[in-house]
């Protein structure tokens, strides 16, 4: 991203720094949105709601200072464990955040859970900022969910809300120059080649989880986490051998995920390494396999462990 050049700090100024928690729906278009934004590919993105299961922070480093992104898991009610404690991530980055920007999908109503976003930030809406997302869809409607804002956030002023489109690079400089605009001065948190902080392992991990869930359907793609049981590197630091586990619930989504002579397996782990060997800087040797944990989304250090971070 290419925030403005020409407000760079002066000699001696302060730069910004600011975090900024990502907020929204499942599906609004959150980790694309950090995608864009960061010039990379830090979160996975998948058109099944709830994809994201952690705090992913992205870094974009502007002349002005440094945005620190956390990509967060999309606010959805419901009683459900698994979505309780994806829930409880998102509410819990508000406080220690010093700007919010809250993604609205302009091709959706906003309906009730909309409303529920909007009060909870409606407490903190002097540090929000809006994106009303997917405006290049033929269908997306701006105009009723400006109205939404006027009636249920109106604390948020005109200038803070801004018509995008994540996924085609639409108006995301201006949004990004009115979060530096909320940012406060200091130190900036990562070097300015850092463009996030996760480390290898779950990286890989959720890049195969990314392919998984983008090649299933229905209840699978909910159903998986992937295990990576094994890092080795070899040929003097030119190859990561990677051992990993795609899990599942039952033995009927493991065939499903094997596939008819293991051609969807294939294809995932194919798909996977492909992207992989993009992302980093030595060759990545993948080795996936399935394999079935009972119910594991009702299992509590399983879900603690998989959302933890
Ligand atoms: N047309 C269009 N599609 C988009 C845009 N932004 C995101 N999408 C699509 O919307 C779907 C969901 O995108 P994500 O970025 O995974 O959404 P999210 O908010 O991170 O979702 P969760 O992690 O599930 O909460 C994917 O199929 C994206 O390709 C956009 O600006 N335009
Ligand atoms: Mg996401």
């Amino acid at each position: 991203m290419s925030e403005t050049k020409q407000n760079a700090p002066a000699e001696g100024e302060k730069k910004l720094s600011a975090v900024v928690a990502i907020i929204g729906r499942p599906s609004a278009g959150k980790s694309t949105f950090l995608n864009t934004a960061c010039g990379e590919k830090v979160s996975i993105v998948s058109p099944v709601p709830q994809t994201t299961r952690n705090a992913i922070r992205g870094i974009v480093n502007g002349s002005r200072g440094q945005l620190v992104f956390v990509d967060t898991p999309g606010y959805h009610e419901s009683d459900k464990k698994f979505n309780q404690l994806l829930k409880g991530i998102a509410h819990d980055r508000l406080p220690e955040s010093d700007a919010i920007l809250y993604l609205i999908d302009a091709a959706r109503e906003p309906g009730r859970e909309e409303e529920l976003i909007a009060k909870m930030l409606s407490r903190v809406a002097k540090k929000v900022v809006v994106g009303i997302n997917k405006t290049d869809l033929p269908s997306a409607k701006p105009a009723p969910v400006r109205a939404f804002l006027a009636l249920h956030l109106p604390e948020v002023p005109e200038d803070r809300i801004f018509e995008i489109s994540a996924e085609k690079d639409t108006n995301i400089d201006p949004l990004l120059v009115r979060l530096f605009d909320l940012a406060p001065e200091g130190d900036i948190l990562y070097p300015e080649e850092f463009y996030t902080d996760q480390e290898v392992d779950f990286r890989i991990a959720e890049i195969i989880r990314e392919k998984a869930m983008n090649n299933t359907r229905q209840e699978i793609p909910h159903a998986i986490y992937v295990e990576i049981a094994d890092l080795e590197m070899r040929r003097n630091g030119k190859e990561l051998w990677v051992r990993s586990f795609l899990v599942v619930e039952r033995e009927s989504q493991k065939s499903m995920v094997i596939g008819k002579g293991a051609a969807m397996i294939k294809k995932i782990r194919t798909e996977a390494q492909k992207e992989l060997n993009e992302i980093f800087p030595y060759h990545i040797q993948l080795d996936l396999q399935v394999k079935v944990n009972k119910n594991w989304r009702q299992k509590d250090p399983i879900i603690g462990r998989l959302t933890k971070r």
